[in-house]
């Protein structure tokens, strides 16, 4: 008799035991990691309220991976933009378990921090990194959703010379990963369009005070100002450019495309012409969803998307549509499948290349007026 209550209750115990180990089975962690803190926090906090709204989005619903539903669970992280920050920030999510990571957002963090991804076999998707190492590193495990720096580089370069007719121009950069790339870009561009280099001048990207810089570009009075850089440092520069007394046009890439930059320009965005460039592009058919997108993100949060939530959003979705068809959130089977990933969510179609690169990447070149971002048109 009391044998058999001991199996009755051992039986009880691995039924207890296995059903703890199924609802654990049936949470999927993936991570996030942005600058939440420090200069470009605005955009850490847009792209970390996309990839928390794609996770509430699928938890409405929960998705079936392998037969069971599935609760997506998101681990947030702050890089601050820091490379070092990044690397330890990458490797606490590698500890935690986490299937797959959002991020990160800027390329000097995305870079070190993916090498620590790749050690691993955590797929990782930046919605944002532009500069174009990121995917030439041979890392199977690295993805961006945006076009890369050679691409908006060469576009503005050649609209700089063709369409303002800039004879002469300026180069200032943050010597970042991204602020130096996609300022080499652009002046290999316009150079090879025709037009002279006529000053290059640094700063960083904590600086507030760009006087000296702009002092010396303004003494070469240049036809265009290109910033390779993050609006942070873009609008007070533009600010400063006119207290100088400056006429350039004055050009960026995404770094300065964001929504924030006529808040951080202030009026002086409004005497002169700007044009800077979106490392993404809506065709026609997806403006109806990008649209319902914004409307909804606006709803939740009470805030106006910045640049790159729509590309956070999907690529939560796209890690767990690859999980779905592998039928397991294990990285090493679902690798795969994100590799064969052809996705149309919001931003449109994702396809990738074998490098980890959007297939089909645009740009979407931006003015501004009246204090808002003004699309001049998509960029294939
Ligand atoms: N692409 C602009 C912002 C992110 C980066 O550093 O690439």
């Amino acid at each position: 008799m009391k044998s058999l209550r001991v199996i009755a209750v051992s039986s009880v115990l691995v039924a207890a035991t296995s059903g703890l180990a199924n609802a654990q089975e049936s949470t999927v962690k993936l991570g996030f990691a942005g600058p939440l803190t420090g200069q470009n926090a605005n955009l850490g906090k847009d792209v970390e309220r996309g990839a928390r709204m794609a996770v509430d989005d699928l938890n409405a619903n929960p998705p079936t991976i392998g037969g069971k539903k599935v609760k997506i669970e998101l681990q947030v992280e702050d890089d601050a933009g820091d490379p070092r920050q990044a690397t330890q920030v990458a490797q606490r999510l590698v500890d935690s378990g986490v299937k797959g990571v959002v991020g990160h957002f800027n390329s000097g963090a995305t870079i070190p921090a993916s090498k620590i991804y790749y050690d691993n076999r955590i797929p990782e998707i930046s919605q944002s990194s532009t500069n174009p190492k990121y995917t030439q590193q041979g890392f199977d495990t690295a993805f961006r959703l945006v076009a890369n720096d050679g691409q908006l580089g060469s576009v503005l370069g050649k609209y700089a010379v063709q369409k303002w007719n800039a004879k002469t121009f300026a180069v200032i950069d943050d010597r970042t990963a991204y602020g130096q790339g996609i300022a080499d870009e652009f002046l290999k561009s316009a150079q090879a369009s025709g037009a002279k280099l006529v000053a290059r001048q640094y700063t960083t990207d904590k600086a507030t005070d760009f006087r000296g810089a702009l002092t010396a570009v303004k003494g070469e009075n240049p036809d265009v100002v290109f910033y390779g850089g993050m609006d942070a440092q873009g609008g007070p520069m533009i600010k400063q450019m006119q207290a100088l007394g400056m006429k350039s046009k004055f050009m960026g890439g995404d770094g300065i495309c964001t929504g924030e930059l006529p808040n951080l320009a202030g009026v002086a965005l409004q005497d002169r012409q700007v044009i800077c460039a979106e490392a993404g592009g809506i065709t026609p058919e997806y403006a109806a969803g990008m649209e319902d997108f914004k409307k909804r993100f606006k709803a939740k949060y009470g805030q106006d998307v910045v640049i790159y939530a729509p590309y956070a959003y999907d690529a939560v979705m796209i890690l767990v549509d690859a999980m779905k068809r592998a039928g397991s959130s294990d990285p090493a089977k679902y690798l795969p499948f994100l590799q064969k990933t052809d996705y149309k969510g919001v931003i449109g179609e994702t396809r990738f290349d074998s490098k980890g690169d959007l297939q089909n990447a645009t740009l979407t070149l931006y003015t501004f007026n009246d204090g808002k971002r003004q699309s001049l048109g998509v960029q294939h």
